[in-house]
């Protein structure tokens, strides 16, 4: 292709994509269900989903710093997907993108967004709630004669409203509903389906310093932020159980991790494991959620003890014999935290993996995740993709494993890549498109080794991350810029707009736009 070639497509890809609802090029006619007499063959699938988890925070993706023996493990007993983008880059749009299949300029939630109200909604939770029938993962796999199971973190509705998780075809959900609640590792309670489950933890803000007077170096000051429940150990005892009663049919095991989000709170068993392992300095609260002693040994320790509790899980696989009927997939809902909010320090640990952009951005770093993939017996272990690959993909490409491709709903945007799973050829994908309304709002297409974005769409005066630009399109080249350094835009002047280019530039601007969007805290 040629670039002005090139170019065009850009041009056409961001301006016209996302902002109707015209059907995408993968649609197809619906085809009828498969019949569940053929479910108990079909494999298992349980898929981790850290949260805020940059593509540099595991050994597998070049961590030197965090152990996570049993992820480095599962990538060499499975594949790496070097080039695979999380849904959006923040956390409710990017599930939203997993769990339907289309990309962010079609699926229904398009940022993260509080303050919902509906009529059977309970408690004072109120993420923006899909509507009913909207998750087709979920709602398909049930019809195929899975028990779909959720451990931890849903924000795609409250319970009682169109997104109430059980409403969505997920038979067990047990942990947060709400990302805000989320961010308090000891909350005062869990749902477990729509049932609120009380925990031994005292009430209090995941939004706070430390006291004036208090001594940033005493661990007694920092005691108030802890409780005796911590909700990961609970939700992963939950995901357990879950998988000791369903060991004996197909089960879709959902993990969406709160770890390593904000706040920084880890048990002092997974602490110690780092005691003097950093030069630290205290953090005292002033950038963002709460305090902590020792904040970089206590964001290693929430990793660490997340890849044991993923231990945990493949440890009852194995004793159920399940290994080779259980597909195991791994990755984060988008890049890790900028400007050490919150007391993260992503430039220590090269959380980011050496791609520029953190949460929040459309530069490679705020979207580009660790991807590792397991089935034994059917994937080659050790091995590597460097396809280009989203979580649109997901929903077409666990039908196709599952043996249920003509399951597969119409009107998604992801391209099935069980093919590339399986070590066998299939044709480059056309384009992988993103677009947020926050962080000054974003567009982004990837089309083989070219990338082009536009940031400042949307400027917002009062954003912490909010990308430098001026609205115009930047193009870089991947294969020889990897770390988006060089904008080659200039050295195309096919890009220069046409009088009625910017007219629809503007018209993209206003759909891009969102005013009733938040800056994506979540
Ligand atoms: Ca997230």
């Amino acid at each position: 292709m040629r670039n002005h070639e090139l170019v065009r497509l850009f041009l056409t890809l961001m301006l016209g994509l996302g902002l109707s609802a015209a059907a995408s090029p993968q649609s197809k006619a619906q085809k009828p269900q498969a019949v569940a007499k053929s479910a108990a063959a079909r494999p298992n699938v349980i898929f981790l989903l850290a949260d805020d988890l940059g593509y540099g925070d595991i050994g597998a993706f070049g961590q030197k710093k965090i152990r996570t023996p049993n992820l480095d493990q599962l990538a060499k007993d499975g594949m790496r997907l070097t080039h695979h983008y999380s849904g959006h880059n923040v956390c409710a749009p990017s599930r939203c993108v997993l769990m339907t299949g289309k990309h962010p300029g079609h699926a229904y939630i398009r940022d993260n967004r509080r303050g919902f109200r509906q009529a059977d909604m309970k408690g004072d939770e109120g993420q923006e709630p899909v509507p009913a029938g909207e998750l087709k993962l979920l709602l398909t796999l049930k019809q195929l004669g899975y028990t779909n199971g959720g451990f931890s973190k849903w924000g795609l509705g409250a319970v009682g409203s169109t997104g109430d998780p059980n409403s969505q075809g997920m038979d067990w959900f047990y942990g947060y509903n709400d990302q805000g609640v989320a961010h308090n590792f000891y909350p005062v309670s869990l749902w477990n389906n729509r049932e609120r489950v009380p925990l031994r933890n005292e009430r209090f803000s995941a939004r706070q310093t430390l006291p004036p007077g208090a001594d940033p170096k005493d661990p007694a000051s920092y005691a108030k932020f802890t409780g005796q429940d911590y909700a990961p150990d609970l939700i992963n005892d939950a995901a357990r159980k879950f998988l000791c009663e369903n060991k004996d049919r197909p089960f879709f095991l959902y993990y969406p991790t709160t770890v390593p989000h904000l706040a920084l709170q880890v048990p002092e068993d997974s602490l110690a494991e780092y005691n003097n392992a950093f030069r630290e300095e205290p953090y005292t609260g002033g950038n963002g959620y709460l305090p902590h002693r020792t904040p970089r040994a206590a964001y290693a320790a929430m990793v660490t003890r997340l890849d044991r509790e993923i231990g945990k899980l493949l440890a009852l696989v194995d004793d159920f014999g399940l290994r080779k009927n259980t597909i195991v997939i791994f990755s984060s809902d988008n890049g890790p935290l900028f400007n050490r909010h919150g007391g993260t320090d992503a430039e220590f640990f090269n959380s980011h993996g050496g791609l520029r952009g953190r949460k929040g951005s459309y530069y490679e770093g705020g979207f580009r995740v660790p991807y590792i993939v397991r089935w034994t017996g059917q994937i080659k272990p050790g091995s590597t993709s460097e396809r280009v690959t989203g979580f649109e993909d997901w929903l077409p490409t666990i039908l196709e494993l599952a043996g249920a491709k003509e399951s597969t709903p119409s009107g998604i945007d992801g391209i099935s890549f069980a093919p590339t799973l399986l070590g066998r050829r299939q044709p480059e994908r056309r384009f992988l498109y993103r677009e947020s309304p926050s962080y000054g709002g974003q567009q982004c297409v990837r089309v083989g080794h070219w990338k082009a974005i536009r940031t400042n769409l949307n400027p917002d005066p009062a954003a912490t991350n909010q990308a430098p630009g001026t609205g115009a399109i930047e193009l870089y080249d991947l294969a020889s810029d990897p770390t988006e350094s060089r904008n080659v835009a200039a050295q195309h002047p096919e890009v220069v707009a046409t009088r009625d280019d910017f007219e629809r530039a503007t018209r993209a601007r206003e759909a891009v736009a969102d005013p009733g969007a938040g800056r994506g805290g979540n």
